[in-house]
């Protein structure tokens, strides 16, 4: 019998119980109609005496998948999280949990305040508040170490790692898995038996030692992971309502803290990036077979990544020997993620792979992807082998980084299939995908690159076609603006330094020791003659290379390489070829202090990521922050570039692109920042 219908949670009766399900689509957030909801649905449980029990789901295939994040930069409204937490464990009645999809978070927790979870197979179960900045807000860090213990619970939350379902039973968290959740929940009798009255059970000191440190490796000793773990362990030694207490103080904090609004930024940033504009939307092409053109390390991991996707692959080399090494890997890899759980043991066969060694070989693939050599010539005698073999509407893809993908389009007789599909190394592992559309690409392409993207799991972002399309024109711009500080005074370790300070993984010359130095200059060989001599151009790298320093794979670049380890510093060459570039470009060396480093690149990145957006490369601003955030080692926790720029002082920001541009010189062009400060999503 249905007994009520609100808008956002439906209470009708099942066997004597009360089935609440939560029906707040897309991911039945807990947002304030439905915490109300929920309370008055509660009321109604407690008051009726024909009722045994309750049970809480999630209409639309999935139970809750936390707070509703959109609340986060508002006030609370009642009746908060808590509060339903609280309605639940003082109910005289049993209430059951039955999880399904996802139970993340805040929806975790209320699942935590029950009497009993039953989940079904495929769910996904964590707290991962650390992952936006912030920590759970409802009990997670009370409850949870009474289930599993402190060092499990310091994991779990301290790395916002995430749990299938059997995961979850084996560790105390649900009490049972079954195939249908609301059944099993329905047909459960559980009694009153609240988690928050359970005892923390004992562990020694050292287990708890040691899962600290890790949580707070894996969580850089950000602010939310530092409040994660003082929170779980306050669990052990607290009464629950002041660990409560504790908590909630701490979670209010960290909610309006800079920090978690950029990681909310992210959060919302990334699922806007794989829309397309309504003028590029279109019916994506059928792609079930994929033609790589190069088993290198690239034509490896776009193949591991299609595989893993259950797409067929066609791999093809005319080099047999590497050919047949590629196959081997790939075999081994999948199976190596088959075994570890990451992948459907189905995907781990080597049927759908098939290694080729003639052009013919490619007819029946939907969509070909070239990973050769970064070398126009190369790439486009390889188009030309493309547009004889491959089938008629089929997608053509470069995977280049740089190059111009019309001229490369140039090479065939269908410039309209063809597109830009900028893979990150490693491939299979990197989630950042740069989809480029050409300026003759036809209009169901960017459609069919960002689909294709989505299938293999990626993060597709459209780009335009321009000189190293998002990713590598800021990262450019970067780097160089890196180098004339190397001439203007500071030493590249005082760079790194202040910019792995500032929050990226490396500094821009460890990145370019780890790449190799020698790409980077014969790049700049092959472009010399064409350089305007105006142009400011610091040669440090060129005489490094003439001296065999290519980097980290030949002991040394601008750091030396003992047994792989980086020198702390920079030696007396390396230091010798930075004081001659100064000396030649007439400059007084002077220190320059880490906030200087860290803004005058940062205002190279936000000048440079105006210019796309005023040019079209970017569709959007916040693309732009997914894709140094995805690819390039920015903090997320900073939100990405522009981010980073909307929450500066803008007169403070304008003598910053002032800084850059006297220490650009030539050629310097300034891009509008008020685009970029003020642009928001089509
Ligand atoms: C929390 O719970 C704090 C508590 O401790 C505090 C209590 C006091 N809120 O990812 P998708 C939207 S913090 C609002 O594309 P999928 C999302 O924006 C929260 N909206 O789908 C998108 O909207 P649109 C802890 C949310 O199938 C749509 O749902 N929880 C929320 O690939 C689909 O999302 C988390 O951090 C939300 N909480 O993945 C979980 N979640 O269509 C975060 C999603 O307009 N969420 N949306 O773009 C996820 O991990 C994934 O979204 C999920 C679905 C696995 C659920």
């Amino acid at each position: 019998m249905r007994i009520d219908t609100m808008s956002v949670v439906v209470a009708r009766i099942e066997d004597g119980v009360l089935l609440m399900e939560i029906n707040n689509p897309p991911v039945n957030a807990l947002s304030q109609p439905v915490r109300a909801g929920l309370v008055e649905a509660l009321e109604r449980l407690a008051a009726d005496d024909t009722l045994r029990g309750g049970v809480i789901a999630g209409a639309g295939g999935t139970f809750i998948a936390g707070a509703d994040i959109k609340e986060f930069g508002k006030p609370p409204a009642p009746p908060l999280l808590p509060d339903v937490l609280a309605a639940i464990e003082a109910c005289p009645k049993p209430v059951v949990a039955a999880l399904q999809g996802a139970a993340l978070g805040g929806g975790l927790e209320l699942a935590l305040a029950c009497d009993a979870r039953v989940a079904q197979a495929g769910t996904v179960l964590g707290l991962p508040e650390v992952a936006l900045g912030i920590i759970p807000g409802a009990g997670g860090t009370q409850r949870l170490p009474r289930l599993t213990g402190v060092s499990t619970a310091l994991r779990l939350i301290g790395t916002g790692e995430r749990l299938s379902a059997e995961a979850a039973k084996a560790l105390g968290i649900v009490d049972e898995v079954a195939p249908d959740a609301v059944s099993a929940a329905i047909a459960c009798r559980p009694g009153k038996r609240p988690v928050s009255k359970l005892p923390v059970p004992a562990e020694a000191a050292d287990v708890i030692a040691k899962a600290e440190a890790a949580a707070l490796k894996a969580g850089k000793s950000r602010p939310a992971v530092m409040e994660a773990i003082a929170a779980v362990k306050a669990a052990a030694t607290l009464p629950f309502a002041e660990g409560l207490a504790q908590e909630r103080d701490a979670f209010l904090n960290l909610r309006t803290s800079p920090e978690a609004a950029a990681l909310r930024h992210m959060f919302f940033a990334e699922r806007e990036a794989v829309r397309l504009p309504a003028a590029l939307r279109a019916k994506p092409r059928r792609v079930e077979t994929v033609a790589v053109i190069g088993a290198g390390t690239m034509g490896r991991g776009i193949a591991q990544s299609a595989l893993e996707a259950g797409l067929t692959v066609i791999l093809y080399d005319l080099n047999a020997e590497l050919l047949a090494t590629a196959g081997e890997a790939l075999r081994t890899a999948l199976a190596e993620r088959a075994a570890a759980g990451k992948i459907a043991a189905d995907l781990a066969g080597n049927a759908r792979l098939v290694l080729a060694r003639t052009w013919a070989d490619i007819v029946p693939a939907d969509l070909v992807i070239e990973a050769v050599f970064e070398d126009l010539a190369v790439k486009q005698e390889v188009f030309r082998q493309i547009d004889a073999h491959a089938r008629l509407g089929a997608v053509l893809a470069t995977n280049t980084s740089y190059l111009d993908v019309d001229v490369i389009a140039a090479a065939t007789a269908r410039p309209q299939d063809v597109l830009g599909l900028h893979f990150f190394s490693p491939a299979n592992v990197m989630k950042l995908l740069e989809v480029v559309r050409g300026a003759h690409s036809a209009p169901d392409l960017a459609a069919t690159g960002m689909e294709f993207g989505k299938h293999l799991k990626k993060l597709p972002v459209l780009c335009g076609n321009g000189f190293g399309f998002i990713g590598n024109r800021i990262y450019n711009a970067y780097r160089t603006q890196c180098e004339y500080m190397l001439e203007d005074g500071a030493w590249p370790e005082d760079i790194d330094t202040a910019l792995e300070t500032f929050g990226f993984a490396m500094g821009p010359f460890a990145v370019a020791d780890l790449s190799g130095l020698d790409i980077a200059w014969r790049m700049r060989a092959a472009q010399a003659a064409m350089r305007d001599a105006r142009k400011r151009y610091v040669p440090v790298l060129d005489h490094l290379c003439e001296q065999g320093r290519f980097g980290r794979k030949s002991g040394a670049g601008y750091y030396t390489y003992a047994e792989g380890r980086r020198s702390a510093g920079t030696d007396d060459t390396v230091r010798s070829i930075i004081e001659a570039a100064s000396a030649a470009r007439g400059l007084t060396r002077r220190t320059l202090a880490p906030e200087i480093i860290q803004r005058r690149s940062l205002a190279a990145m936000v000048n440079e990521a105006a210019l796309l957006l005023a040019g079209g490369i970017a569709q959007r601003a916040s693309d732009i922050d997914v894709v140094l955030v995805q690819g390039y080692g920015f903090p997320r926790f900073a939100g990405g570039p522009v981010y980073w720029a909307r929450t500066q002082d803008r007169t403070t920001l304008e003598r910053d692109l002032d800084i850059i541009a006297a220490a650009t010189g030539f050629g310097f062009e300034r891009g509008p920042l008020d685009l970029l400060l003020t642009e928001s999503a089509p």
